[in-house]
């Protein structure tokens, strides 16, 4: 994606200089006084500044198109929050139109500000986005008065998967965290939501023909985690919420190893050898497995929970684990268990052992160790997810020897300036990134927050601004600016050195 020369300049200031006072050939940093702010994160697309500003005083009209009720309610959100009312015999008018331009493709959207505002897309979801770079144009708490900068913004990401990986297996989230991670991610137009739900510490998804899986799998945790599982209800309202800020809840069922939480609740489904059956607290992996050798057994189960599954999460692509686990039959589960995916109208994610197994060419591989070898599957044409560990490991230390963090992947963590050096590009097949926030040592909110945050908004910027227009200097300055926004939504984020935010205010 090359951005017209004509946004240049502009560009040049979003980027590397100081974002307050940023000024083009057109605006002078002098003309634009310091309470406008000019900070989007992700960096959009293309950004053309012109001269003055459009004052915000009183109440503003609103024109909605009637197709857009998401992005209509997440306007109504963010007016109501600055106390801006309003009115429809006001003269400012903030418009939300669908067109049927098909330039901004799916997610893409135009945000102009001039006399008036105009937030155009072609889908409910590109106005969403839309929504939220005015959000990030305004500041985060009520002031007597507001003033726009005039711009046209017209941006699209660049990658269609967006995405955080969520470990609650391990230790459990609720409802209400993940409803605010949800917010939080939507306000940096991430648009994927993977949950782990399933593995050795813990089953977190309620499926009604097998009520042990959760009853005895859902009380375990890693030690000093936290138990519990969610209801099918719980989840079919997480979908909906989620779906309503653009983003889409991609479940995982980890298959065939880290399932000592379903073998603890069903002993038949391990081998008749297997003697330890017992719920599971430890940190290590690798251990458990389906007893594969007994087809007529594993294959009923694997379907009867995908079509539970699939009946929950709307998301086409099912996430089936298939990560670390070593047996003979390995690469035949993998297929017969994607195939089964397929049959059911979806599409299935393996983590990357996955690629040793004969399946079709769109079953989705998800990278996470740094030196898989993933060419002959690339080769082979398989949509790659990104989570290459030593970038977007996430339960990897802010800093090195960040207590409470693992640092088997890097020793010197993951600090926010490495997790945005990460470079897609070289992945031909990529259609995106995923952060992956493991958690055998985060078992409180907070100590999850610290993980999450300022990273996922470099994983938010990485995945949606083309390499062109992207660049840490500009990144530290906007994001560092942003954290106004970041206190009002309540992150305990990371007191990240990088942006100034360990300084106090
Ligand atoms: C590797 S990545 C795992 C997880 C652990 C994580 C800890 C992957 C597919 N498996 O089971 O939680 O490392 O960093």
């Amino acid at each position: 994606m090359k951005l017209p020369a004509r946004f240049g300049a502009t560009l040049f200031c979003l980027l590397s200089a100081a974002a307050i006072g940023c000024s083009t050939s057109q605006s002078t940093a002098a003309s634009r006084p310091a309470e406008v702010a000019l900070n989007l994160v992700p960096a959009p697309q293309s950004m053309e500044i012109q001269p003055g500003e459009l004052p915000l005083q009183g109440p503003v009209r609103l024109e909605v198109d009637a197709a857009a009720p998401n992005a209509r309610r997440a306007l109504e959100e963010v007016l109501a929050g600055l106390g801006i009312a309003t009115d429809d015999a006001a003269t400012t008018r903030i418009g939300l139109r669908l067109s049927d331009d098909a330039a901004p493709g799916e997610e893409g959207y135009r945000l102009v500000v001039a006399d008036d505002v105009q937030l155009s897309a072609r889908t409910d979801t590109g106005l969403l986005h839309a929504v939220q770079s005015l959000r990030q144009l305004l500041p985060a708490q009520a002031q007597p008065r507001y003033r726009l900068p005039r711009i046209v913004i017209a941006d699209a990401p660049a990658y269609r998967w967006r995405g955080l990986s969520l470990d609650v297996a391990r230790s459990f989230l609720s409802v209400a965290y993940l409803e605010k991670t949800i917010d939080r991610m939507a306000f940096f137009k991430l648009n994927r939501l993977h949950l782990h739900l399933t593995d050795d510490q813990g089953w977190r998804i309620e499926i009604m023909r097998y009520p042990k899986l959760t009853q005895i799998g859902g009380a375990s945790a890693v030690e000093g985690g936290r138990s519990g599982h969610y209801t099918q209800a719980q989840l079919k309202h997480l979908v909906a919420y989620a779906q309503a800020r653009g983003i889409t809840i991609v479940p995982e069922i980890d298959v065939p190893g880290h399932v000592q939480a379903a073998l603890a609740s069903y002993n038949e489904l391990a081998c008749d050898d297997v003697e330890n059956l017992s719920p599971y607290s430890g940190r290590e992996v690798g251990f458990s497995v389906l007893c594969l050798d007994k087809p007529d057994v594993v294959y009923p189960f694997v379907r009867h929970v995908l079509e539970e599954v699939m009946a929950i999460f709307p998301s086409q692509e099912i996430h089936i684990g298939g990560d670390e686990i070593k047996h003979p039959l390995y690469a035949d589960f993998v297929a017969r268990a994607a195939a089964m995916v397929d049959a059911m109208g979806r599409t299935a994610i393996v983590w990357e052992e996955g690629s040793v197994a004969d399946t079709d060419t769109d079953v989705v591989l998800q990278l996470w160790n740094d030196r898989y070898d993933i060419a002959a599957a690339v080769e082979e044409g398989h949509p790659l997810i990104l989570s290459p560990c030593s970038y977007l490991y996430i339960d990897h230390g802010n800093y090195a020897g960040q207590p409470e963090t693992y640092d088997w992947c890097r020793k010197e963590g993951v600090p926010l300036a490495r997790l945005y050096a990460f470079d897609p590009a070289p992945f031909r097949t990529a259609i995106g990134i995923e952060a992956a926030l493991w958690t055998e040592l985060v078992h409180t909110d907070a100590a999850a927050d610290n993980r999450l945050w300022p990273r996922l908004a470099a994983t938010a910027e990485v995945a949606w601004s083309p390499a062109g227009q992207r660049g840490y200097h500009g990144f530290r300055q906007r994001m560092g600016a942003l954290r106004p926004h970041l206190d009002a939504m309540g992150i305990r984020y990371h007191p990240e050195p990088d942006l100034g935010w360990d300084a106090p205010r």
